[in-house]
């Protein structure tokens, strides 16, 4: 269990349908058996007085992100659908925790700090630092799906923002779209000065 308290927010990175569930479009293998672990995490984290954050890619019908549009990725998370909602068996956000809801604009959102419009290049904050400054939070610890995509670009950009940072790598799971991006996911947020545990 990773050590909690008032200055710390606990990231619970996209644990949504489409990721997280064998019938989701872009399922990550082993998503659903890591869901009692992340459970373990959130009420630890409520136990000591942790903010927990949850986090939902919520994409339009149409966008750069989608291979069908010219991106990278299956048709996933489309705002207002099944595959969007988080899983059934993760813990629920209560009234105070904050939701960021990332990609509505039609742009990448890997990192839950900032969003990136993957034709310009352009990258935006998400209310997410502001949040975390306001409550007096230092230090995150990060978890969800995907290890090598979501969850690698949240740390590093956690790191980036000056949050120690612990990456909880068994309540994790890589997409692995190239054999390796999960163990150099791990590797990069080492590097980034985050802790892997
Ligand atoms: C993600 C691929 C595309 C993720 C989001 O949440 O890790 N992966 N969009
Ligand atoms: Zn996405």
């Amino acid at each position: 269990m990773s050590r909690y308290d008032e200055t710390t927010a606990l990231l619970v990175v996209d644990v949504q349908n489409d990721f997280a569930h064998p019938e989701g479009n872009l399922y990550v293998p082993g998503g659903d058996a890591i869901i009692e672990r992340i459970n373990e995490e959130i009420e630890a984290a409520r136990r000591a007085g942790s903010t927990v954050v949850y986090t939902q890619d919520a994409h339009p019908e149409a966008t750069p992100h989608f291979a069908k549009d010219g991106g990278s990725w299956p048709v996933h998370c489309v705002d207002g659908t099944w595959g969007a909602e988080l899983h059934p068996d993760l813990t629920s956000p209560r009234e105070d925790d904050p939701v960021i809801r990332k990609g509505t604009g039609g742009e990448d959102g890997y990192s839950a700090f900032s969003v990136r419009d993957p034709e310009s290049g352009d990258s935006d904050a998400t209310e997410l630092d502001r949040i975390l400054r306001d409550r007096g939070v230092r230090r995150t610890v990060v978890l969800g799906l995907a290890q090598d995509v979501c969850v690698k670009d949240t740390t590093l950009d956690a790191r980036r923002l000056g949050y120690e940072t612990e990456l909880v790598a068994d309540a994790t799971r890589p997409v692995d779209l190239q054999p390796g991006d999960g163990d150099r996911a791990l590797e990069a947020a080492r590097e980034a000065g985050a802790v892997v545990r």
